[in-house]
């Protein structure tokens, strides 16, 4: 099993379950969005799934669901929290991954970035 529903020592498990506060940006039965406390854009927020899985590195195919649902909220959000609409405005989506990924906390997170440059490098 890539994943266990809650694990107590996980900061986000904690964040999802109201332990630790933030500022929710959306929640359903799968997924919970909420702002990302050191923000690289005017807009940042991260993506997770409730159910704690480490990062990217253990996703199945059986988690194309919520995957598949945090990639299909994340555009509507994006406007929704400040992003200018595409093509001129648009957003950045970014998973680290591992060490050398640069991942910090590990349970899996989108980070949604965006809204005016000059935050953007390359
Ligand atoms: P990463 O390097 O991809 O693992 O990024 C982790 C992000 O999580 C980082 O941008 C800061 C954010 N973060 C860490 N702890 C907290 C927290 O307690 N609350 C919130 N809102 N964000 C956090």
């Amino acid at each position: 099993m890539s994943s266990v529903s809650h694990d107590p020592q996980c900061i986000f498990c904690k964040i999802i379950a109201g332990e630790i506060p933030s500022k929710k940006v959306y929640e359903d039965e799968d997924i919970f969005a909420f702002h990302d406390i050191n923000p690289w854009a005017p807009v940042h927020f991260l993506m997770v799934p409730k159910r704690h899985i480490a990062s990217m590195a253990q996703v199945q195919a059986s988690d194309a669901p919520w995957l598949g649902k945090i990639m299909a909220k994340a555009p509507e959000l994006a406007l929704q929290m400040g992003c200018n609409p595409y093509p001129e405005g648009g957003f950045r989506i970014v998973v680290n991954t591992g060490e050398e990924g640069g991942q910090e906390v590990h349970h899996l997170h989108v980070h949604v970035m965006g809204g005016p440059r000059p935050w953007l490098k390359g």
